[in-house]
Formats: structure tokens, sequence, C-alpha cells
């Protein structure tokens, strides 16, 4: 039979399980944005090099998070087995670990933008939880030890189960359930009673915006499945953020400053800027991590606050060339200035697809420009927009590695056949995604196995409010071609209305974007 140890390990592992959960549900409590677990993820997000961020969304896209969450969770499970190990010396060894862990969760969490020191709180009171955790839990086995009833020396690896009398088990297993309730507890019932994000979806939901529901424009879409949608639905479209945990604002506490080089400085509150006139259009956005073929672009169905006449209201000083753009978590971005202030549809954002803009998408409001990368225009819960001049600052990504000013490169996708497929033999119908947007596309072209560009169909466009053109989003295409049996692949290309060929030269997304034709490689039989 195999002995059944109170292994030091496990009861470390429990008792920091018990610190985690109760730092969580103290900080939810508090109304906090970042647990000391989000705080130090997000503290890895800012002193990672760009490089390796990189490498990171390209591997896990949307799910970097995650990765990095289960980075930072497995580093913490090594502390809560060491110290469990250590306590096996007494309730006091582990300290260094205690101090370490504690004091970094309080530093991570004191180091975030806008912090107060009520934000070391949380990992205070989540260390203690620790602590008295993990001498309760082994407390009594110290003087089963002391008292010989645990059949000699306090072992390294803990005592075998078999060996202690009946009293000191059962107040073990006793106090075990105590402390994993009170861990559980707090974890759940902090959020629960707490002010945290938990408000902010009841009032979003609660909201009543003047947005309209989105309408699919007429020939848009083609026929053929398992293209992209041209509308991309909330819950589909790609996150990307440095935030690891997302701001949760309440709208009636939100408001945006526009300052720096102005004539006069402009603060709108969020019923200010409803009163506002709303503009809606259709909008695509992408990401710069976007490698050829990926995912990280959705087109929705934006309403907002045109940005333009707002910075009129301001009334911009000559020698400005740049806004600033910061959000309430500390990201920040530059946009050239004539972006936001030419014809174009930039706009202050409050809804998206016809619903108040979801948080991840950076609820109260947002900033969306037609034609740029969101790196260095799409500032999700931004609070302030500062008019500027681009030699007096470096911004988030440009910090890190990217380009100051990245035009949006013009470039295409196909979404059928999917990579692999075994589709029958004959005529099969491919397609997919093309965009250059505030050019737009001309023509869409395929290559099967490595012959001559032919012309694809391509989906109609979308009209500005105005009636004329909208060129700010992509485009669907597909084409029928007849295939033999065997293996094949397609590539893709997209010619914009300026004329520009998409590059066929492979170049990776840092510092710039990436550039590339997209292959599929699939079979026919
Ligand atoms: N506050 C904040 N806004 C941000 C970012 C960020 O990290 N923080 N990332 C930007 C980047 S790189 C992109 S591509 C878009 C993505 O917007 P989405 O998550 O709504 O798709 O948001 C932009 N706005
Ligand atoms: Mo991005």
């Amino acid at each position: 039979m195999r002995t059944v140890r109170l292994s030091w390990g496990a009861a470390g592992l429990v008792a920091g399980l018990v610190g985690l959960g109760v730092a969580h549900g103290t900080s939810h409590y508090l109304g906090r944005r970042l647990t000391p677990f989000d705080a130090i993820a997000e503290l890895v997000i800012d002193l990672t090099p760009g490089s390796v961020t990189h490498f990171i969304i390209e591997r896990f896209g949307s799910a970097d998070k995650a990765f990095l969450g289960l980075m930072v969770f497995l580093i913490a499970l090594a502390f809560f087995w060491g110290a469990g190990r250590l306590a096996a010396n007494g309730w006091w060894a582990p300290l260094p670990l205690f101090v370490a862990l504690g004091g970094f969760g309080a530093l991570a969490a004191l180091t975030r933008e806008g912090a107060t020191t009520s934000d070391a709180l949380p990992s205070v009171v989540g260390t203690v939880a620790w602590i008295v955790g993990l001498s309760l839990l082994t407390d009594p086995v110290d003087r089963a030890v002391a008292e010989g009833t645990a059949g000699g020396a306090r072992p390294p690896e803990g005592p075998a189960f078999a060996d202690l009398d009946d009293p000191t088990r059962r107040t073990v297993l006793l106090r075990t359930a105590l402390v994993v309730s009170v861990g559980v507890g707090t974890a759940v019932l902090g959020p629960i009673v707490g002010k945290g994000r938990r408000r902010v979806e009841q009032a979003r939901r609660l909201l009543n915006l003047p947005a309209t529901r989105p309408r699919l424009p007429a020939g848009v879409r083609l026929p053929g499945d398992r293209i992209a949608p041209w509308m991309t639905q909330n819950r589909d479209f790609y996150v990307i953020d440095s935030s690891f945990q997302k701001p949760a604002i309440d709208p009636a506490r939100w408001s945006l400053r526009i300052h720096g080089m102005v004539e006069r400085e402009v603060v709108l509150s969020y019923q200010d800027l409803l009163d506002k006139e709303v503009t809606e259009d259709w909008i695509t956005l992408n990401c710069v991590s976007n490698p050829i073929g990926g995912d990280l672009i959705g087109n929705a169905w934006w309403s907002g606050v045109r940005i333009a006449p707002l910075l009129a209201e301001a009334g911009v000083l000559p020698g400005a060339d740049a806004v600033l753009q910061t959000s309430e978590d500390g990201w920040t971005c530059g946009t050239p200035l004539a972006a936001l202030t030419d014809d174009r549809q930039a706009m202050i954002a409050f809804g998206m697809n016809g619903e108040p803009l979801p948080i991840e998408h950076g609820f109260p409001a947002r900033v969306i420009v037609p034609g740029l990368y969101g790196f260095v225009s799409a500032t999700k819960w931004v609070v302030s927009l500062e008019v500027t001049r681009f030699d007096r600052f470096e911004a988030f990504w440009t910090q890190r590695g990217w380009d100051e000013q990245a035009p949006l490169r013009i470039s295409s996708r196909v979404d059928v056949p999917a990579e692999g497929d075994d589709v029958p033999a004959g005529e099969v119908r491919i397609g997919g995604v093309a965009w250059a947007q505030h050019t737009g596309i001309r023509q869409v072209e395929y290559a099967v196995d490595g012959g001559p560009w032919r012309r694809a169909d391509v989906g109609g466009v979308a009209q500005h409010p105005d009636g004329t053109p909208n060129r700010d989003t992509w485009v669907q295409w597909s084409a029928t071609v007849d295939l033999e049996e065997g293996d094949h692949e397609v590539r893709v290309r997209a010619i914009g209305e300026d004329g520009t060929v998409q590059s066929g030269v492979e170049r990776d997304v840092l510092p710039s974007g990436a550039t590339g034709w997209h292959t599929r490689r699939f079979s026919a039989g």
C-alpha cells in the first residue's frame, strides 16, 4: 500500500491558493481593476521586450493573456510549494518567500497607472492569509512531532498520515476544510458584494444609446459559405491590448479631456458625448501584429461622435502634428493630427454593432480612425487626447520597437478552402477577404498552383452616411476554379484603388506590419 503523506509541499499549495483567493476577493470587494495576480501579469507585459510580445501574439493571438496568466500561475504555484517545504523548519522559515511574492504583488499594484496606496491592500491581506493558512495546516503536525505521536522526527517530505494519532488527523482535516472555505468564500463573495466590473456590466446593460442597429449593405456578401462574415459580431471581434484585466469604468465617472496645443481645453462627460451629433459607419479595424493569413481584423458598425469638430472646438494651435491618446489604464498611442481633422469618419465611438461598446472593446468610449492600425489610433477606455508634436513623446508600442507611424498595408486572405482541406475535384469555390482601409480595393487576384494571376469577383462596398462609397472596410472576394485530383495551392493578392499591388515579399509584423501573399494548401479528390 502507498503511504499517504501529509506533504508539506501540498499544504503549501493549499495555503498559497487560499492566499490568492483572499487577495482576489479583497481586490474585487474594493472595486480595484487588478488583483495582485493581474498586476504582476501586467507588470510582466510592461517589462517584456516588444519582440517577445510580438512572438507571443503571433503564436497565441487573442489567447496571449491566457498564456501569460498560466505562466504567472505556475510560478506562483512554485512559490507556494516551496513555502510549504520550508515550513517544515518552522512557520517563519518561508518568510523570504512570503515577503518576495507578497511584496512583488503589492509593488506591481502600486506601480500601475492611477494606483493609490490602497492598491497594496489585497496583496497584504492575501499574504497574511497565506501565512496564517500555512501555519494552521502545519502546526498540528508540529505539535504531534513534539509530543512524539507522529512516529519520530519531522520528516522533510511530511509525516505519513497513518503515523498520526486520531486527534491530530482530525485537527488537520478540520483546519484544511476551514482554510479552504475561507479562501473560496472570499474569492466568490468579494466580486458579488464588491463594486467592480459586475456593477459596470449592469450600468452598461441599462444604457439606451443614440445608436442604430447595423443593417448589412446590399451586395457586400458574396455567395459561398465559410468566408469570414462581412460584419464581425462583437463576440467574434478580436481583442488585443496590454491590459491583463480590462478597465471597468462607470460611465458616470468617465470623462475625456482634450488638451495640449489648443486654445481652450475641452472636457466631455459621457452625457456630453451622447448629446453631440452622432455619426455611424462601417469601419474595419486591424492589428499591426496580424500575421499574413491571421485573424486580428474585424469589421463593425460603429456609433460615436466625430473627432474633427471636437478638435475644432478646442482650437488646435499651429505647429501641432500629432495627438497623444491615453487610456484609463495608461496605454498610449500617437495619431497623426491630419487623420483626425480630415474628412474621414474618425470618431470617439460609444457603440459597436448597435450595442454599447463591450468592456473588452473599450467601454464606455474608444477611438476609431479609418485607415490606421489599432496601435496608432484605436485607444480603448480613452480618457485623454493631447494635441502635441511627434518629436515630443514616444508612445507605448514605439517604446517597444514598433514604428512611430505605420501606414496601413494593403492585404488579403484566403478563407476557403481551409489549410489541408479535402475538397471534391471539379469546380471548387475559393474566397476570402481583402482590405486597404481608406484607400479601397480595386481588384483581387488569385493564382492556383503557381499559375497566372486571375481576377476574382469582389463584393460590393458600403456607403457613408452622405452616400459616397465607403473605402474604410474590407471586401469579400471569391472565384470558381476547376481542379483535377491531387494537391493544390491557392494564393491571393489585392490591388488598391491607388494602384498599389500587395507585395509578395515576406516580411514580419514587427516593426510596421507583415507583407507577403497568403497561400493555402489543400487537396482535391
Ligand atoms: N487602452 C488600450 N487601447 C488599445 C490597445 C491597448 O493595448 N490598450 N491596443 C490597441 C491595438 S494594438 C489594437 S489592434 C486595437 C484592438 O482593438 P480591439 O481589441 O477592440 O479589437 O486596440 C488598440 N487600443
Ligand atoms: Mo494592434
